[in-house]
């Protein structure tokens, strides 16, 4: 798979490359990431990428030019193929694992990412195949985005990661993780290693006990409560086996609120919260 990335700091993209799954994508051959200086498609002689907002306003936006020309350079390269050419941006349609699972089906992606203000709509109505937002908060530009969606894609590609063995693992600890399936189940339960008493922080006895049966069902009652605290949301989506949703009716009588999101974001997680009685 071949990741042509449209940026003015492609520097900034040096040390994620040299890295963990990334690195050994590159090495064996199976992932190639080319970097392209958005500036070197400017034909002025200060070779300025950004101009003045239409209508007024603050800050600067993206020209269109260079970002064609980049695209257009590219698609020459590429002889005619049908090349998905994303720009990230907050405009766009969020990054989940189901979107991931199609861009990696694509043998190459054009990543174009844009600073300041924003970058001139035309890019996104008549160059970019696909608009994509990596989560609703406030970064400075799309190299960041850019280097999450490659990561995310490029575990995907087949081969790539010992794909099929920690797919395995997956399902042996819960069938519908939401990291492997677009967020269609529940989040992980917790894992431990030694010691098994961390300054007095005991593990959880059933996992030291060697009941196969007994953990598999500590895992789905842990998974149950994480989902509940941190993502009820997740919740609504899953279908729920009969010994999964009596679990879960014993998680809410058990006094654990679903967390509240924004406004409480830094609330103490987990344990002993008391249910307001209102
Ligand atoms: C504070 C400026 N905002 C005015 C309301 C608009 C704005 C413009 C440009 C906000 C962010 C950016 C730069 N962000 C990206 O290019 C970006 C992004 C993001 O900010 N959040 C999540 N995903 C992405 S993908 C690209």
């Amino acid at each position: 798979m071949i990741f042509d990335v449209v940026t003015i700091f492609p520097d900034f993209f040096r040390s994620i490359l040299e890295y963990g799954l990334l690195k050994r994508a590159r090495v064996s051959g199976q992932v190639e990431i080319r970097l392209h200086d958005l500036r070197d498609f400017t034909d002025d002689r200060h070779r300025s990428v950004d101009d003045r907002p239409f209508g007024g306003g603050p800050g600067m936006v993206f020209k269109p030019e260079p970002i064609f020309r980049a695209v257009e350079a590219l698609k020459a390269e590429s002889g005619g193929a049908q090349v998905p050419v994303v720009l990230l941006s907050p405009q766009g349609r969020l990054l989940t694992q189901a979107v991931a699972q199609e861009f990696a089906k694509a043998p190459r992606l054009t990543l174009l990412c844009g600073r300041y203000e924003g970058v001139d709509e035309r890019v996104a109505e008549y160059l970019a195949t696909e608009e994509i937002s990596i989560g609703d908060y406030v970064l400075s530009g799309g190299e960041l985005a850019a280097a999450v969606l490659m990561e995310t894609v490029v575990r995907l590609v087949p081969g790539v990661l010992g794909n099929e063995a920690s797919a395995a693992e997956d399902s042996f600890s819960l069938p519908e993780s939401p990291l492997e399936n677009g967020a269609q189940g529940l989040l992980d339960c917790p894992h431990y290693t030694r010691p098994a008493d961390f300054c007095g922080h005991k593990v959880p006895e059933v996992l030291l006990s060697g009941n196969h049966q007994q953990v598999r069902r500590w895992r789905r009652r842990r998974a149950l409560e994480k989902t509940w605290r941190n993502r009820p949301e997740l919740l609504a989506r899953v279908s729920l086996s009969d010994e999964e949703q009596a679990l879960l009716e014993d998680i809410k009588r058990a006094a654990c609120e679903p967390a509240l999101h924004g406004e409480k974001a830094f609330a103490p997680a987990a344990s002993g919260r008391t249910v307001k009685s209102s």
